[in-house]
């Protein structure tokens, strides 16, 4: 095996090339709140991310093929294929928040949809809509409307890429929600292969690149609880922190809490007992 050059740092994750069309991503256990990486990692939750992206490239390689070479018997670091990547952040939006919740506030409307009045914060949408944005070198990623998207990205890749991430989010939130997890909205990425070949690339459905709310007590007319992080994040509001860098380090009951909420959305959704991935890592992919 040739050594792993580093090529990029994401928040949490780390990029390296293997060989020309290779790239190795390695999720790390660090967690952000508020934007902010905290100085205290959570246990596994970089295994627990990889393994449910694992779990989703297996089980919609139908729906759209993906850059998934090889699960790593680290559990934490996948082989991927180098994609050409498209130059927009491919979201889907199912429920009413984040940004998409304050555009309808504003305006009625999100990245050209226009939406029903009368919604509430958090509030099932009428059917998942494809809310694409640029990629933000700092900073957050800026809406955008699908004329601006398709220029940027070129008609036909365009068309394919939200055919494939609205396909993608009905699968998801259709298999989470049975299991007692809502995914509110999600964000893609996808590139395409030496042959043009459009392919789903980065993390997949993950609580990193996905907003999970509990099924149940969900409520809307106000922001939901995250699945896995509101432990953290209230603990981290508790102490008064002004959410500018750096951020507080969590106590051991904060942490625990934390990895049991991640570990508790793998199972659910890949119904593999987290012993049984950190054993054999594979499982996820069968
Ligand atoms: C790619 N990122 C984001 C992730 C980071 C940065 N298959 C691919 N081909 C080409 N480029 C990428 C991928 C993927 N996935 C992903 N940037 C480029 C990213 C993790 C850590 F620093």
């Amino acid at each position: 095996m040739p050594d792993a050059t580093h090529v990029a740092s994401g928040k949490v994750r780390e990029l390296y090339a293997l060989d020309d069309d290779t790239l190795l991503l390695v999720a790390s256990d660090r967690i952000s709140t508020f934007d902010v990486v905290l100085p205290t990692p959570i246990p596994d939750k970089g295994r627990v991310l990889t393994g449910l992206s694992a779990f989703w490239f297996a089980r919609t390689r139908d729906i759209v093929p993906n850059h998934l070479l090889e699960l790593r018997p680290d559990g934490r670091s996948l082989e991927c294929r180098k994609l050409e990547m498209l130059p927009i952040e491919c979201v889907v939006r199912g429920y009413l928040a984040g940004s998409g919740w304050q555009d309808y506030r504003e305006t009625g409307a999100v990245c050209g949809h226009e939406l029903p009045e009368g919604l509430r914060e958090s509030e099932r949408l009428p059917s998942p809509i494809f809310t694409p944005s640029t990629k933000a070198v700092e900073g957050h990623d800026e809406n955008i409307d699908e004329e601006d998207a398709a220029a940027l990205c070129g008609e036909e890749l365009y068309r394919a890429a939200k055919e494939a991430c609205l396909a993608l989010y009905e699968f998801g939130a259709r298999h989470a929600e049975d299991r007692g997890i809502l995914l509110a909205d999600t964000k893609f990425e996808l590139g395409t292969d030496r042959d043009g070949t459009l392919m789903l690339g980065d993390e997949a459905l993950t609580p990193d690149s996905s907003r999970f709310w509990p099924r149940d007590g969900y409520a809307p007319g106000s922001a939901q609880p995250s699945f896995d992080k509101q432990f953290a994040r209230d603990w981290c509001e508790e102490t008064g922190w002004d959410k500018r860098p750096p951020g507080p380090e969590l106590p051991a009951d904060v942490v625990a809490g934390t990895r049991g909420r991640y570990v508790e959305a793998f199972e659910r959704l890949t119904g593999v007992p987290f012993d049984t991935y950190l054993s054999d890592p594979a499982t996820v992919l069968r």
